[in-house]
């Protein structure tokens, strides 16, 4: 590659803030990267109120035919039915097929709290954000709801199989870290936790759980090395919450998957730190975890580091390995220095205060 062409959607509230952060850091890399071309795209519910489109077509047309990888801020949907609107992130992972919602979570040696470092493979195509609901009549003339939910076996399948190669990747990586003298937090072997509900709906979460336990076991010894253990969704709050440190990978449906990220978020200190992938087999488009936060929006004091962070796990499934290490060790020593640090986190400096310092150390 001589240009990396990355579609850059920043959307809405916060999203306009903390992408420029990560789009600043990214350019700072300067000749270790290919030539980078940033092509802004619009996306979002600002967008669906101007132009009466929350996904317009050119966006998704420029994603598919000309980009090499994408960046996405956050979206502002609201809670209640807007006729003719629907989630441009839900839409998008589902155009380009991104069926992987990969979300680290790590703690910074020397912030307070539990130590963590486990990943969450968030199943990202289908369970209820299918959104095929239906509002009906109940037989005394009140409203009642009904939503479907899919669970399929080859979604579940080919979501197991990233998670048991994101654990065989992990173990090879921490086995090189051990070798170069360097302390890791986990000890034992890779390890994949399987987070479902078939207790209560043995169909569809059945069903998630056999195709993924079915990855390792037709897996003719390649996941050998692997522990695969459940765990009840209900069960992992509690036992993430009480003893984050046993966890290495998680695999979950859609919406289990949401919701425990944001929880392990507050393990680690804030939703701000948390980044992701929307991974596919063809695509890789980069995300914070958190969303528009309106109850921060435009003062400039929104945490940069998840979208910077972001850039970084993108750079890495490029296979740019160590153009990514390097703005991880840069944000890592911000942290660990705590002298930039935003409001989340107990500080006081603004996003581009962060951003700046992030910088300086690159
Ligand atoms: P949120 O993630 O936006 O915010 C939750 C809390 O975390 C807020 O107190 C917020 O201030 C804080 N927070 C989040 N990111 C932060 C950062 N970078 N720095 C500092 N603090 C941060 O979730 P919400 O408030 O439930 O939702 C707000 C809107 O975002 C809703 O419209 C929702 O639909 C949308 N949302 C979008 C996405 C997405 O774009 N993928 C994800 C989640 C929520
Ligand atoms: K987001
Ligand atoms: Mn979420």
């Amino acid at each position: 590659r001589t240009t990396l062409k990355l579609g850059m959607i920043p959307a809405d509230g916060i999203g306009k803030e903390v992408l420029p952060a990560a789009q600043h850091v990214l350019q700072a890399l300067g000749s270790s990267l290919p030539k980078l071309e940033f092509v802004p795209l619009l996306a979002g519910w600002e967008e669906f109120q101007r132009n009466g489109k929350a996904l317009p077509d050119e966006t998704v047309r420029c994603l598919k035919e000309s980009c090499d990888a994408a960046m996405f801020g956050s979206v502002s949907s609201p809670s209640h039915k807007v006729a003719g609107y629907s989630s441009p992130i839900v839409a998008l992972r589902k155009h380009l097929d991104l069926y992987a919602n990969i979300r680290p979570v790590t703690s910074v040696p020397g912030l307070p709290g539990p130590r963590v470092n486990m990943v969450i493979v968030r199943e990202n195509t289908e369970c209820l954000y299918i959104k095929r609901e239906e509002l009906q009549t109940a037989a005394d003339g009140t409203r009642i709801a009904f939503a479907t939910r899919q669970i399929s076996e080859t979604a579940s399948t080919r979501i197991g199989k990233m998670a048991f190669e994101l654990a065989l990747t992990r173990g090879k990586e921490r086995e090189t870290a051990r070798n170069n003298g360097q302390e890791v937090l986990w000890k034992g072997k890779p390890k994949v936790t399987i987070v479902h509900k078939s207790n209560v709906l043995s169909v569809t979460d059945g069903l998630f759980r056999e195709s993924v336990r079915a990855v390792k076991e037709g897996a003719a010894g390649r996941y050998d090395g692997i522990d695969m253990e459940e765990q009840l969704v209900d069960s992992m709050v509690y036992r993430m919450f009480r003893e984050p440190e046993i966890f290495d990978v998680a695999v979950a449906p859609n919406l289990y998957g949401d919701i425990i990220s944001d929880g392990a978020a507050a393990l680690v200190g804030s939703l701000g730190l948390v980044p992701s992938i929307n991974a596919g087999d063809s695509f890789i488009m980069g995300e914070p975890v958190h969303g528009s936060a309106p109850d921060i929006e435009g003062k400039n004091i929104a945490n940069p580091i998840a979208s910077i962070r972001s850039a970084a796990l993108m750079l890495s499934s490029l296979g740019y390995i160590e153009q990514a290490a390097k703005i991880n060790i840069a944000v890592d020593a911000v942290l660990a220095e705590g002298t930039y640090l935003t409001p989340d986190l107990g500080g006081k400096s603004s996003t581009t205060d962060v951003t700046e310092a992030i910088l300086k150390k690159l």
